[in-house]
């Protein structure tokens, strides 16, 4: 999943695309790169992010729709507002990625009302506050029986599973402890048996891991992205496609050619 953010201020590729012509241009490039389904955004989520009205993050977003209507990739839209939702859906969008994972008042419906594919992330508290010292008794169970519940609260709802995506949400009110712990128990979600989408590009955990600026992250990130599909995740949500694709391909003709990691 190749990321395209239309806003001014994302942590890592802010005010880049927030032309449409730009943003669409991106896309399209990521795409080339050999991007599957490509996440169009249109506010920012980075910690300390001030949130934007739906009028604005839609003004953002349906030109860059509109222009990509009939490419050859699923569109998702990152959003967590149902009439973003709604409106995208409408221009186009196969895919609602939501961090807020359905819980905004209607947000179900919107979903249950259309065929799209969904993505449900974790987060602890708002992108203004979840950085202030999260803590978990355990990180893992937690998230699990989040996620767990809001699968299901998607299918009482009547959006059947094989619509659902999972995520547990790296960096949204978690440190960098509580996000190797998820990575490194990845398997645990897997196991709720609906696709995992991870999203660690770029994000702050690689650049204290790394000591770079969030321009020098892509080795980090990619590394981090190979280390969630060896653990079963079935979606990377990534910034630089060209360089995980790369990655991707070794790992999948090491596992081609019939080796494991027990060998
Ligand atoms: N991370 C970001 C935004 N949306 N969606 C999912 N499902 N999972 C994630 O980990 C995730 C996400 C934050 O990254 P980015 O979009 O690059 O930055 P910003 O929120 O500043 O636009």
């Amino acid at each position: 999943m190749g990321v395209v953010n239309v806003t001014p201020d994302s942590f890592s590729d802010g005010g880049l695309f927030l032309e449409a012509e730009l943003a669409v241009a991106r896309a399209k490039e990521l795409r080339r790169q050999g991007a599957d389904i490509l996440d169009i955004g249109g506010e920012s989520t980075r910690p300390g992010a001030h949130p934007v009205s739906a009028m604005q993050e839609l003004d953002r977003i349906l030109p860059v729709l509109e222009d990509l209507r009939g490419l050859d990739v699923p569109v998702s839209v990152d959003t967590y507002k149902p009439a973003v939702m709604r409106a995208a859906l409408a221009a186009g969008a196969s895919m609602i990625n939501d961090i807020n994972a359905l819980q905004s008042e209607t947000a179900l419906n919107a979903i249950a009302a259309s065929d799209c594919a969904v993505c449900l992330m974790h987060k602890r508290g708002n992108p203004q506050t979840m950085q202030g010292n999260p803590h978990y008794d355990d990180v893992v169970n937690e998230v699990r029986a989040f996620l767990a519940r809001r699968v299901a609260e998607c299918e009482a709802a009547g959006i059947s599973r094989s619509r659902v995506v999972i995520d547990p949400g790296f960096g949204f009110g978690k440190n960098s402890m509580h996000n190797l712990e998820l990575l490194r128990n990845l398997g645990a979600l897997v196991g709720l048996g609906v696709p995992v989408l991870v999203g660690l590009s770029r994000k702050s955990t690689l650049g204290r891991i790394t000591n770079q600026p969030v321009e020098q992250r892509t080795i980090a990130s990619v590394s981090a992205a190979l280390l969630a599909v060896q653990r079963g995740a079935a979606i990377v949500r990534v910034h630089d496609v060209a360089q995980t694709r790369d990655a991707l391909r070794v790992l999948g003709a090491f596992e081609e050619a019939g080796f494991s990691f027990d060998d």
